[in-house]
C-alpha cells in the first residue's frame, strides 16, 4: 500500500514495501526552551535551521508542532507552514491536539500534508475526519479510543480497523491512513514496547498499512537513550514500521543500514550516498 505526501510540488511515496521514510521530530517545543522562546517573538529562524539540518541529514517529511502553554497554535501552526513552505519543498505532518489549528494550517497549506492526529475517540473522528477529507489531507490514527490506550495488541488493531473504516465512510482513500500503534515509555512498564511490536505486526500482517510512531517516547527516563532507541527501531522496521517520527541526525545511518540489511538498497547505493555525505 502506498500514502503519496505532497510539499509544494515534490511527492514522497510512504510504501509499506519499503524503503523507511523519515518523519523528522524536531519542529517540537518540548525540551528545546530556544523555540519556545524565538517561535513567542515570531522570529522563525531558529526553526528554519532546525528544518536545514533536518533535510540535509534525510529527513522525507517534517512533523511541525509549535503549541505549548500559553500560545495560540491556531494563529502559530498556519504562520509556520508558510515560513516553512516558503524555503523548502518537502511534505509536511502538522502535530497538534487541536482541530482548529490543524485547520487552520491546511486551508493555508500547499500540496498534501499528513493531519498528526486523529484518534478513534468519538470527537477526534467528528472533528477531523471532514476536515481531512475537505483538505484532502491524509492522517495518522493513533490507536486509543474513548476507554482509553488499550495494552493488548489485538485491541489496538481493532481500534485502528475501526479509524480507518470511519475514515473511508467520511470519503478518505484507505491508503491515507496511517496507523500509529502507540510507543511508549518503557521505564514505566516492561511490555510497553512488546505489545507495541506486536500492533504493528498485526496491523502490518491484517490490514497492510503504513505505520509511524515517535520513536524516542519509549526511553524517557533512561541513560543511554539511543542505543535503546536503535534496538526498538531495528525490531520495529522488521515487523512493519515505515515511517518512524524521530531525530534525522540520530537515525538515519540505521534506517538506511535497515533498508540494505532487508535487501530494499540494491548495491547500498543509498546507505553509502548516506555515509559519504556525513563526511563533507
Ligand atoms: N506519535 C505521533 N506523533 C508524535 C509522537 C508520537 N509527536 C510528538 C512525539 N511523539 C514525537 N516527537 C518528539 C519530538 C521531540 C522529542 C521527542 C519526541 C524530544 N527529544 C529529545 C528529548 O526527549 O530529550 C530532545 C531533542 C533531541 O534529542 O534531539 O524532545 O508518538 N503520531
Amino acid at each position: 500500500m502506498k500514502t503519496i505526501l505532497i510539499g509544494k510540488s515534490k511527492e514522497v511515496v510512504i510504501d509499506t514495501e519499503g524503503p523507511v521514510v523519515i518523519i523528522g521530530e524536531c519542529i517540537n517545543p518540548t525540551r528545546r526552551k530556544r523555540l519556545v522562546s524565538s517561535l513567542q517573538a515570531e522570529d522563525f529562524s531558529y526553526m528554519l535551521e532546525l528544518a536545514k539540518s533536518q533535510i540535509d541529514a534525510g529527513a522525507d517529511i517534517l512533523d511541525v508542532n509549535v503549541g505549548y502553554p500559553g500560545v495560540a497554535d491556531v494563529e502559530l501552526l498556519p504562520k509556520a507552514v508558510i515560513e516553512l513552505q516558503d524555503q523548502f519543498d518537502i511534505p509536511l505532518c502538522l502535530d497538534s491536539p487541536n482541530p482548529l489549528a490543524i485547520e487552520a494550517a491546511l486551508r493555508v497549506a500547499k500540496g498534501k500534508c499528513l493531519i498528526n492526529s486523529v484518534n478513534a475517540e468519538e470527537a477526534s473522528l467528528r472533528s477531523l475526519l471532514p476536515v481531512a477529507r475537505q483538505y484532502g489531507a491524509a492522517i495518522i490514527g493513533l490507536t486509543l479510543d474513548d476507554d482509553g490506550i488499550a495494552h493488548e495488541p489485538e485491541r489496538r488493531l481493532k481500534i485502528a480497523e475501526k479509524i480507518i473504516d470511519r475514515a473511508v465512510s467520511a470519503g478518505i482513500k484507505q491508503e491515507d491512513v496511517i496507523i500509529d500503534p502507540l510507543a511508549m515509555a518503557v521505564s514505566a512498564d516492561p511490555y510497553a514496547c512488546r505489545v507495541t511490536l506486536e500492533t504493528i505486526r498485526l496491523v502490518h500482517d491484517r490490514l497492510g498499512h503504513n505505520i509511524t510512531l515517535g520513536a524516542s517516547n519509549i526511553s524517557f527516563g533512561l541513560p543511554a537513550r539511543e542505543d535503546i532507541n536503535n534496538a526498538f527501531m531495528a525490531m520495529s522496521i522488521l515487523y512493519g514500521l515505515t515511517c518512524p517520527i524521530a531525530n534525522p541526525e540520530k537515525i538515519t545511518g540505521l534506517v538506511r543500514a535497515a533498508d540494505l540489511v532487508l535487501a530494499r538498497d540494491d548495491f547500498a547505493i543509498r546507505f553509502i550516498e548516506h555515509y559519504q555525505s556525513k563526511q563533507l
